[in-house]
């Protein structure tokens, strides 16, 4: 690289959406730089060490598909892959492409502004650096920017706070403690158990109870991976056109057309191989009708009766107040049964909301819990959070947090009407959370580099989505989530978990195969909504 302060391109993050930009933009001869907060690669499997840590999508779906030596040259050991296994594969994907030169770790990204005149971004980094590109690409993930609970009071607490997506690298220790954790998303019905395992005394705060199913994790066996291995072509066109990026046979049916027993049978399928997509895809009906999304509810609320020996235990941990799928479900590993260690205490933070910490523990409006530790396990400001935290201006100074103020607005997901050449992957308004994420991140990431290819081809400078075409997707979108149950729910799908953030569906729900399409004609139109300009074309 001659001068690293001018590039073609400089990407933000280096999760698995960075790195896969990274590579793609090489291959084109732009020269990129990536800046990572983080002193290494991996993203969310960077950040979120936290005890239990495990993707629930199956580790051989979880994987890129972009090179076939590296499909089978690695070898996952477990159906689940826990956080460690995913992060030395990040690293070694990272190794075996030698990505690491262009990337910039420890290093934020703090502003980026784009210069009308001269049609080129410059970036500002927490490091004081400073650097002009044509074209800046957000890998800055969709669940990044971590949130803690909105009570006052968090720093009065004398003992260690941890949030599960800011864990020590060395881990931590919590035997013979009286241990606090707050949350019960994918995050505390992961790390509960072995909190549990070690501390003297936990008590979970629980504001909403999740949908979980048991993983039913298991080592790999050999034959299985070479049975992939060999069709790894088929099964990734399947994930392609799937609804979810994760193959499951396509419902024709709805869950009120079929007998008890049968739609037990398939409910009980689905729950043998702990496959998430299957119990909320089962039926036609399962995410658009509450009758029949009960169906697939009641099943899990059994099995939590199941799990959960006391009765009124149970019912805490049951959700009701929500269709299931739409919050996110969880999969466990004996979750509700650690509710039956006498040890580990439960908290319905419904009836007795969360006033704060105190010097000594958490304060609920009834009583006050003295602890040694407090484990946040407080989620995300989802989506929208980790583009907003960046002062990104476009044109006319225009703040992307302030276009967004009442909601997200881009076309496709991947582009913004008045950012020309900023591209966002699995960005807010494309199926993103509500897939298989790398097979989103791939697609976005081929879509992308499409496009600055073809911009370059044809001698063309910028790029850049419509307003009519953006005001068009927004409302497709709105108009698709508005027929599903997902609106019924308080989630972070809906923006909900963060005071003050509209109440906006943040993620598009018709499907990863007929949006892969939708993006594929549309970049075959000639990039139907977008305007392509050449130098010399007048703005
Ligand atoms: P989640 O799923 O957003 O879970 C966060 C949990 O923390 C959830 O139970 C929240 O309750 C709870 N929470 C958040 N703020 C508060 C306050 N102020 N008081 C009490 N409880 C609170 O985040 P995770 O990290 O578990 O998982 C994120 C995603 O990672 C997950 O969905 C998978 O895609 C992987 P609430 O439901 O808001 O009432």
């Amino acid at each position: 690289m001659t001068d690293p302060r001018t590039v073609d391109a400089v990407v933000v993050g280096a999760g698995f959406a960075g790195m896969y930009q990274l590579y793609r933009l090489r291959e084109l001869g732009l020269t990129t730089r990536v800046f990572e907060a983080g002193d290494g690669v991996g993203g969310t499997w960077y950040w979120n060490r936290y005890p239990g840590a495990r993707c629930d999508v199956e580790s051989m779906s979880y994987s890129y598909s972009f090179s076939p030596e590296l499909e089978q040259e690695w070898n996952w050991t477990e159906k689940y892959p826990a956080q460690p296994e995913i992060l030395r594969y990040a690293d070694h994907v990272a190794d075996r492409f030698d990505l690491r030169r262009d990337i910039t770790f420890d290093t934020r990204v703090t502003a980026a502004v784009y210069d009308e005149a001269r049609e080129r971004w410059t970036v500002t980094t927490d490091g004081g650096e400073s650097v002009d590109t044509q074209f800046l690409i957000m890998a800055t993930g969709c669940l990044s920017h971590s949130k803690l609970p909105e009570v006052p009071g968090l720093e009065r607490f004398q003992g260690p706070t941890y949030h599960t997506a800011h864990w020590p690298k060395e881990g931590v220790d919590f035997t013979g403690q009286r241990v606090a954790v707050i949350g019960t998303g994918s995050s505390g019905v992961q790390s509960i158990p072995i909190i549990a395992s070690q501390a003297a005394d936990l008590t979970v705060f629980q504001r909403t109870p999740a949908y979980s199913l048991a993983a039913n994790n298991r080592p790999l066996e050999q034959g299985e991976i070479d049975e992939m291995k060999a069709h790894y072509r088929e099964w990734r066109d399947a994930q392609r056109t799937s609804g979810f990026g994760v193959p499951i046979e396509p419902a024709t049916r709805s869950a009120l057309e079929v007998s008890d027993e049968e739609r037990r049978a398939k409910y009980q399928g689905a729950w043998d191989t702990g496959t998430l997509t299957a119990i909320i895809g089962g039926y036609t009906d399962t995410l658009s009708d509450r009758a029949a999304n009960d169906t697939a509810a009641e099943f899990v609320r059994e099995k939590i009766r199941e799990r959960v020996t006391d009765p009124e235990v149970a019912e805490t941990l049951s959700p009701r107040s929500y269709p299931i799928g739409t919050k996110r479900p969880c999969l466990d590993t004996r979750y509700y049964e650690t509710y039956n260690e006498p040890h580990v205490h439960l908290v319905d933070l419904r009836k007795t909301p969360l006033v704060g910490l105190t010097e000594t523990g958490v304060q609920t409006s009834e009583n006050a819990y003295d602890v040694d530790a407090v484990v946040f396990a407080t989620g995300f400001d989802a989506m929208t959070g980790a583009l907003s935290a960046i002062d990104i201006r476009g044109r006319g100074g225009v703040a992307l947090k302030d276009k967004w103020g009442e909601g997200p607005r881009s076309y496709l997901g991947l582009g913004v009407a008045g950012f020309p050449n900023l591209f966002t992957i699995t960005g807010p308004s494309s199926p993103s959370v509500l897939s298989n994420m790398i097979v989103s991140i791939e697609q976005h990431v081929e879509w992308i580099t499409d496009a600055v290819g073809h911009l370059r081809e044809h001698g063309l400078t910028t790029m850049e989505a419509t307003v009519e075409a953006e005001d068009e997707w927004v409302a497709h979108v709105a108009e698709v989530g508005d027929a599903t149950l997902y609106p019924q729910a308080d989630s972070w799908y809906m923006g909900s978990n963060v005071p003050g953030k509209p109440r906006v569906f943040l993620a598009y729900i018709g499907g990863v195969g007929a949006y892969r399409e939708l993006c594929t004609q549309i970049a075959r139109d000639g990039y139907r909504g977008f305007t392509l300009r050449g130098a010399l074309t007048p703005a």
